[in-house]
């Protein structure tokens, strides 16, 4: 009985053998050299192709494609009722798609003096200047370029009735909630309008309207003073991104803004 049981094992061992002998497979190989991670960019440019105050084109208002150092979108030194504005700029971005906003940080409103007229009028803030009270903003995407709103092509970026300047947090060109990221080839042209007063849109022909009744004495020689922070940020694995969730910490590209009446120095 024991002497069958080694035979058969024998046997076995024998025919595995064989098979490892005359095994062959077709084969084939690819392979991937020189694998590398790039870490992309983000790199947002501003140009400004002008800028109009009270309907005049100012000289020497403009900048060619820069990050921002000294640039200021708006700065103005003796604003009274009814004077108005617009500044053109448009953003670029390099090389992947991109959120943007327009944020506004770094707000100052300053009383300067108080003078009689402001008194007069009610200026219970010894501290406090009003003059972003009484400034109104619009801003819209100008997609034909051309420096006017034209309500059928243009894009209002804040609501049609303006926004003071007061409560302008932010302008969102392009988040989750709103427009389109940027991308490496287009340029969105951006335009900011501004009132010292009541500021009106024509929401059928677009034409903007400054009326300076809105503003009142409190603002006399009140300075206002902010920066804006263009702010770009990439889409990928940022989806739900939103321009009114940003914590400025180390500012990205700004501009300032100064408006005001500043007092004599001498
Ligand atoms: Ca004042
Ligand atoms: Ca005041
Ligand atoms: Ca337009
Ligand atoms: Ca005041």
């Amino acid at each position: 009985m024991k002497k069958i049981i080694i035979s058969i094992a024998g046997i076995g061992l024998a025919s595995a053998l064989a098979v490892g002998g005359t095994i062959a497979f077709y084969k084939d190989t690819e392979t991937s050299t020189g694998n590398v991670m790039t870490a992309g960019t983000i790199d947002l440019t501003i140009d400004s192709y002008g800028a109009v105050y009270n309907g005049n084109d100012i000289n020497s208002a403009g900048w060619s494609l820069t990050d921002l150092t000294n640039e200021k979108f708006f700065s103005f030194n003796d604003i009274k009722p009814a004077d108005h504005g617009r500044r053109s700029i448009s953003l670029h971005v390099n090389d992947n798609d991109a959120w943007a906003c327009l944020l506004v940080t770094n707000r100052e409103d300053d009383e300067n003096v108080r003078i009689d007229p402001e008194l007069d009028a009610g200026d219970m803030t010894e501290d406090d200047g009003e003059l972003s009270q009484n400034i109104e903003v619009f801003a819209w995407e100008d997609n034909d370029n051309n420096g006017t709103y034209n309500p059928v092509t243009d894009v209002a970026l804040v609501a049609e009735d303006g926004v003071m300047m007061s409560a302008l947090g932010e302008i969102v060109i392009a988040d989750s909630t709103s427009g389109s990221p940027l991308t490496n080839t287009d340029t969105r042209q951006i335009n900011i309008a501004w009132c010292a007063g009541d500021q009106t849109v024509d929401t059928t022909t677009g034409v903007i309207t400054c009326d300076g009744g809105g503003m009142t004495d409190v603002a006399q020689t009140d300075e206002f003073t902010a920066d804006i922070v263009a702010y770009a940020v990439q889409v990928r694995n940022n989806e739900d991104f939103k321009c009114s969730e940003v914590e400025l910490v180390d500012q990205p590209t700004t501009s300032d803004i100064t408006l005001g009446d500043l007092p004599e120095s001498d």
